[in-house]
C-alpha cells in the first residue's frame, strides 16, 4: 500500500523539496551562494582555495540528495546488506571523480570558468584522502566505487585517522624524512559528522564467567570511550545510488575528570580523555608487517565494536528474529585487521542475546567472510595473549571457547582422520604456543568465516596449499576460493586520462556512459589496431600524458623531463620482496653498458627514463637503503654528458593516489617484478594495462591472468617461478655460491657501487650484504633473466607501429579487471545480495 506522509502538510514539504542542480545555471548559483554564505566571502575576496570549497560544496548537496533517496530506499526495501570492514580507506580526491559520477562534469567546468576560476587549479586545491599505506586500502576505495556502480547495498567501516600516512620528503642525499599528514587542517567538505550517531566501547575491566549452566560472561570495569559517527559520500557511476562510507572517530565518554580538575590534579584530569582521542589519531604506516602494539589493537577493537553495534541496531529495526542475521548482512573482512567482529559477534549473542552457543557460532559463520591479502609470514597478524587478555579479557575467553568447541568438532575429525596427528593439532590451533603465547589471527578470521578468499588465483593456489592448508583438509576446498582483484576505470581510466577516455568513446561509437561500466567493450577497439590514423592519435594520447607530468615535475620539483624518451616506472610500498633493489641495479647495470658503447653505438640507444616512487615504512631500514640508493644514482647519472640524454631516473617523492593519477597513463612500460610466489595480487599492474602500458614482471600474482587476457606476447616475463623458489632459498642457504660465480654482470654492478661511483660505498653494504648474503629475494637468480626482458623491450620499442598496437591491444583486453567485475562476484557468490536501484 501507498505509505502514509510522515509529518505536517504533504504539498508544503514537497514544494519546498529542491531538486539537484545539473544546468549550468544553478550549479552557478549553487556555488555562488555557498560562497556567500557557506564560506561567508565574496566575489572580491575569493581565491582559489576558496573556490575549491564553494564548488566541493555545491556538488556535495547534489550527492547528499542522492544519497538520501539511496539510504531512504535501502530501508524501505529492507535488502541484505553487506559491509566491507577495512582498516584503510586510500580515496584519494573526490571532487573530480564526484562530478565525473554524477555526469556534471562540464557543467561546473563551464560554471567555474565563468566565475574566473580553472577547474584544473580548483582540482589542485583538495588534499588527498590517504588513509591507507598502499594496495589493501586503495582496493577498498575502488570496491566502494564499484558498490555504488553497480547499485548494491554496501556500506563500507573504517576509521577516521585524525592523520593519514605520512608524508613524505627526501633529502638532496636521498634520505626519506617523514612529516605527518594533517589531511583534516583544511575544511573536509566530504565528509557529515554524525554526532548524534555514537556508541560506547569498553576497553579493559574485568570478564567473569557466570558459570550458571549458560556459556554468559559479564564483562564490567575498565575504560569507556565514545565512537562517533563520520558518513562519506559514495557516489556510483551515471545512478543515482550513492552509498555510505562510515569513519569512526574517537573521544572520551565526558570531557574531562571534573573531580580531579577540583582536586588540582590537571593532568590526571586530561589523561584519560587524551587517551580516548588518541585512538584515531593515526594511521599506522606499515605495510605487510605487524608490530603487537597495544594502540593498535585498540584501534582494531574500537572500529570492529562500533560498526558490528551499529549493524545490529539496524537490523534490529527490522523487528526480525536475532537468528536471522545472516539473512541480512554479510561482513566482508578486508585481510585479517577485523577478525575481532568474531569475537565481537559471539560476545554480543551469548551474553547480551543469550543464545546457545552453537547457535551464536552459527550465525556468526554464515554472517562473516574473509579475503586474505598477503602470504608472506611477517604480514600475518598475531596479538601476544596477555596483552589481549589485559585490554580485552571477555575476547579472550571467547577466542580460547572458541579454539575449544569450534576446533573440538575440527579436532575430533582430525583425530579420527588423521589419529595422533599432535603436530597437526599445533600447527592448527588459534594460539600459537611460545612465551608469550599469541593468537593467530588468520586461523580465527579462517574458521570464524563462511567463505576464505585469495585475490588472485596463484595466490589463492597459495592460501589453499601454505598457510591454510590444514584448513582445506578438514573443511573442504569448497570453501577457499578466488576473487582476482580489480580497478574501477572510472577513476583510472576515465578520470586520470580524459584524452583516452574521450578516443575510446569516439572511436566505438559508445558513450562513456556505457563503457565505463561494461568493461569488456574495449575489445571493439580491436578491429582499429590496423587504422594508421588511429594509432597516431593513440600515440599522440601517451604523448600528451608526458608532456603533462613534465609539466607536472617541473613546477613541483623544477626538474626537466626527456619526454621523447620511453617511460618506465615503478611505483609502490619500497619492500625487499617487490625488488626495487633489482630494477636500480638493472639501471646501474644499463648505465655501465650505456658508458662502454663508443658515440657511433650510443646513437643507436632508445633513450629511456626511469621512475621510481614511494613511501618506506618509518623503520624499514634496508627500504630506506634502497632510496637513498636510487636517489644517488640519479644524482650521477642524470649530469653524465655521456649518458644523460639516453638514460635518465626520477625518485618522485611522496607517492599518492594523484600522483599516481599522473604518473600511470604516461607509461610504454611499468615493472612488477615481486620475487614469484610473494605478491598477491597487485592493482597497480592492472591500472597501467588499461591505460595503454605494457608490463616487465615475474610471473606472479595478478600478472599471471594480465597476461592470459592480453596475450602473452605483449607481457615481458622474466624470472624464476613459484615452485623454484623455496629450493632456490635452500640452495643459497646451505650451498652458497660467491656472486663473482653465479653472477658476473650483477657482480660488476656491485663493484661500481662499491668503487664509490655514487658516493660512500658503506651507506649502502647492508642492502648489499642481504643479497649477497641468503638473497631471500633471489635477485642474485632473477638478474640475468631480468636484463634480458629489459633488453626484449628495447628490442620491440624500435618497431613503433608494432608497440602501439600491443598497446591498443592491451587496453582492449583489460574489461575482466575492472572492480565491478569483483564486487558481482563478491555479490552473488559471497554475500548473497542483489542490486537495490533507487530509481529516477
Ligand atoms: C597486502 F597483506 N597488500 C597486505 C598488506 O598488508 N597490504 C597490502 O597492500 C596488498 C598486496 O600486496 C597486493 O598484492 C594486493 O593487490 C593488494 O593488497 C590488494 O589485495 C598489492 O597490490
Amino acid at each position: 500500500g501507498k505509505e502514509k506522509w510522515p509529518r505536517g502538510d504533504e504539498k508544503t514539504w514537497k514544494d519546498a523539496i529542491r531538486g539537484p542542480d545539473t544546468d549550468t545555471t544553478s550549479i552557478t548559483k549553487s556555488v555562488v551562494n555557498h560562497v556567500q554564505t557557506s564560506l561567508a566571502r565574496q566575489a572580491y575576496n575569493l581565491d582559489t582555495s576558496g573556490a575549491y570549497q564553494a564548488a566541493a560544496l555545491s556538488v556535495r548537496d547534489n550527492l547528499i540528495l542522492n544519497w538520501n533517496d539511496t539510504q531512504l530506499q535501502y530501508t524501505r526495501k529492507a535488502p541484505k546488506r553487506a559491509y566491507y570492514l577495512s582498516l584503510e580507506f586510500l580515496m584519494g580526491r573526490t571532487l573530480d571523480n564526484a562530478m565525473l559520477n554524477l555526469g556534471l562534469k562540464d557543467n561546473y567546468k563551464e560554471s567555474v570558468d565563468k566565475l574566473g576560476f580553472n577547474m584544473e587549479d580548483l582540482l589542485e586545491q583538495e588534499r588527498d584522502a590517504a588513509l591507507g599505506n598502499g594496495g589493501l586500502g586503495r582496493l577498498a576505495a575502488c570496491y566502494l566505487d564499484s558498490s555504488a556502480s553497480q547499485e548494491l547495498p554496501v556500506w563500507g567501516y573504517g576509521l577516521r585517522y585524525r592523520y593519514g600516512i605520512f608524508q613524505q620528503l627526501i633529502s638532496p642525499e636521498g634520505q626519506q624524512l617523514e612529516a605527518p599528514d594533517p589531511w583534516l587542517e583544511m575544511q573536509n567538505p566530504w565528509e557529515l559528522p554524525r554526532l548524534d550517531v555514537n556508541y560506547e566501547i569498553r576497553f579493559y575491566g574485568q570478564a567473569e564467567r557466570l558459570n550458571d549452566g549458560t556459556p554468559r560472561a559479564h564483562w564490567t570495569g575498565g575504560q569507556e570511550v565514545l565512537a562517533v559517527a563520520y558518513d562519506v559520500m559514495i557516489p556510483g557511476c551515471y545512478t543515482k545510488s550513492t552509498n555510505n562510507l562510515r569513519l569512526w572517530e574517537s573521544k572520551p565518554k565526558r570531557g574531562f575528570d571534573l573531580n580531579s580538575f577540583n582536586a588540582g590534579n590537571y593532568e590526571g584530569a586530561v589523561g584519560e580523555s587524551n587517551s580516548a582521542f588518541a585512538i584515531t589519531s593515526v594511521l599506522y604506516p606499515n605495510d605487510q608487517t605487524t608490530f603487537g602494539k597495544e594502540l593498535r589493537l585498540k584501534q582494531q577493537y574500537f572500529w570492529t565494536a562500533a560498526s558490528l553495534a551499529d549493524m545490529i541496531r539496524r537490523f534490529k529495526n527490522l523487528g526480525k528474529p536475532i537468528t536471522d542475521i545472516p539473512d541480512y548482512i554479510a561482513i566482508q573482512l578486508n585481510d585479517t585487521h577485523p577478525t575481532l567482529v568474531i569475537p565481537e559477534l559471539m560476545r554480543i549473542l551469548v551474553d547480551e542475546e543469550d543464545l546457545d552457543w552453537d547457535v551464536a557460532w552459527k550465525i556468526t559463520t554464515n554472517t562473516v567472510f574473509y579475503t586474505n591479502h598477503t602470504v608472506l609470514p611477517e604480514a600475518l597478524e598475531k596479538w601476544p595473549v596477555p596483552l589481549m587478555e589485559h585490554l580485552l579479557p571477555r575476547h579472550m575467553q571467547i577466542i580460547f571457547d572458541i579454539n575449544m568447541y569450534a576446533l573440538s568438532h575440527f579436532l575430533q575429525t582430525v583425530e579420527r582422520k588423521f589419529p595422533n596427528d599432535r603436530d597437526r593439532l599445533a600447527r592448527m590451533s588459534l594460539i600459537e604456543e611460545g612465551y608469550p603465547q599469541q593468537v593467530r589471527m588468520a586461523h580465527l578470521a579462517c574458521i570464524g568465516s563462511k567463505k576464505v578468499n585469495g585475490v588472485a588465483e596463484l595466490h589463492s593456489d597459495l592460501v589453499r596449499t601454505t598457510i591454510l592448508k590444514d584448513f582445506v583438509e578438514l573443511e573442504g576446498i569448497s570453501k577457499f576460493s578466488n576473487v582476482t582483484n580489480g580497478i574501477t576505470p572510472r577513476r583510472w581510466l576515465d578520470q586520470c586520462n580524459p584524452e583516452l577516455s574521450a578516443l575510446i568513446s569516439k572511436t566505438l561509437k559508445v558513450d562513456k556512459s556505457v563503457w565505463l561500466k561494461d568493461l569488456d567493450r574495449l575489445e571493439g577497439l580491436l578491429p582499429f589496431t590496423e587504422d594508421a590514423a588511429f594509432r597516431e592519435e593513440w600515440a599522440a594520447v601517451k604523448q600528451h600524458n608526458k608532456e603533462r607530468l613534465a609539466a607536472h615535475v617541473k613546477a613541483t620539483l623544477g626538474l626537466d623531463i626527456n619526454t621523447h624518451a620511453m617511460f618506465d616506472v615503478q611505483i609502490k610500498r619500497l619492500h625487499e620482496y617487490k625488488r626495487q633493489t633489482l630494477n636500480i641495479l638493472g639501471v646501474i647495470h644499463r648505465y655501465i653498458t650505456l658508458k662502454a658503447m663508443s658515440p657511433e653505438e650510443r646513437k643507436k640507444v632508445n633513450p629511456r627514463v626511469v621512475f621510481f616512487a614511494g613511501k618506506a615504512a618509518p623503520g624499514y631500514y634496508i627500504a630506506k637503503i634502497t632510496i637513498r640508493l636510487i636517489v644517488n644514482v640519479a644524482n650521477i647519472i642524470n649530469v653524465d654528458p655521456d649518458t644523460k640524454d639516453l638514460l635518465s631516473l626520477y625518485f618522485l617523492p611522496d607517492y599518492s593516489v594523484s600522483l599516481a593519477e599522473i604518473l600511470i597513463p604516461t607509461s610504454d612500460i611499468s615493472q612488477h617484478i615481486s620475487t614469484a610466489g610473494t605478491e598477491a595480487s597487485g592493482t597497480s599492474n592492472m591500472k597501467f594495462c588499461l591505460n595503454g602500458g605494457l608490463l616487465v614482471g615475474t610471473v606472479d600474482g595478478a600478472n599471471i591472468e594480465i597476461a592470459e587476457s592480453v596475450g602473452e606476447e605483449n607481457v615481458f616475463f622474466f624470472g624464476h617461478l613459484t615452485p623454484a623458489v623455496e629450493d632456490l632459498r635452500h640452495e643459497h642457504r646451505y650451498h652458497p655460491v660467491p656472486l663473482e660465480q653465479k653472477c658476473p654482470a650483477l657482480a660488476r654492478v656491485f663493484e661500481k657501487i662499491s668503487s664509490g661511483a655514487f658516493g660512500d660505498a658503506g651507506v649502502y653494504e647492508p642492502l648489499l650484504a642481504t643479497i649477497r648474503t641468503g638473497d631471500y629475494y633471489l635477485i642474485t637468480e632473477d638478474f640475468d633473466s631480468y636484463i634480458q626482458a629489459l633488453a626484449m623491450v628495447d628490442e620491440a620499442y624500435l618497431d613503433r607501429t608494432e608497440w602501439v598496437k600491443k598497446s591498443i591491444r592491451t587496453t582492449a583486453r583489460m574489461g575482466k579487471f575492472s572492480s565491478d567485475r569483483c564486487i558481482m562476484e563478491y555479490a552473488d557468490s559471497y554475500w548473497n545480495i542483489e542490486p537495490c536501484p533507487v530509481g529516477k
